[in-house]
């Protein structure tokens, strides 16, 4: 009987854990970018477009791109796409030279959890 019982803890435990990383994984994920990572694009990209599988907030999402000496590229704002607040765009305020790009971003995603992460794309 008390073995029974520990079993039917030990799911109901398992069952929570799994439902609170499912909610982990509802966050703003990036789901796609343009240049995409590991990409290798010709000529310089006007914009960075980012896309997330959750709507974000533009005022507490971002992208820092720097170059393969880790200088800051200057962008401008980042804007949330008005048709879709799962892309945001982050347009590019100069030409990029060939060479490795690195993209740090972060987001604010719409239920209020911030993740963020890294990708690099080369520009031939
Ligand atoms: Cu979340």
């Amino acid at each position: 009987m008390v073995l029974r019982m520990k079993k039917a803890l030990t799911a109901a435990a398992v069952l929570a854990a799994t439902l609170v990383s499912q909610q982990a994984l509802a966050h703003a994920h990036l789901a796609s970018a343009s240049p995409a990572s590991k990409a290798e694009v010709s000529g310089s990209p006007k914009e960075l477009t980012l896309t997330f599988t959750e709507g974000v907030e533009a005022s507490f999402s971002g992208a820092a791109i720097t170059d393969a000496a880790g200088k800051a590229v200057d962008t401008a704002k980042a804007t949330v796409d008005s048709a879709d607040n799962k892309v945001l765009h982050i347009p590019l305020s100069s030409e990029l030279k060939a060479g490795e790009y690195m993209v740090d971003w972060h987001v604010l995603s719409v239920d209020g959890h911030k993740t963020k992460g890294m990708y690099n794309f080369t520009v031939k």
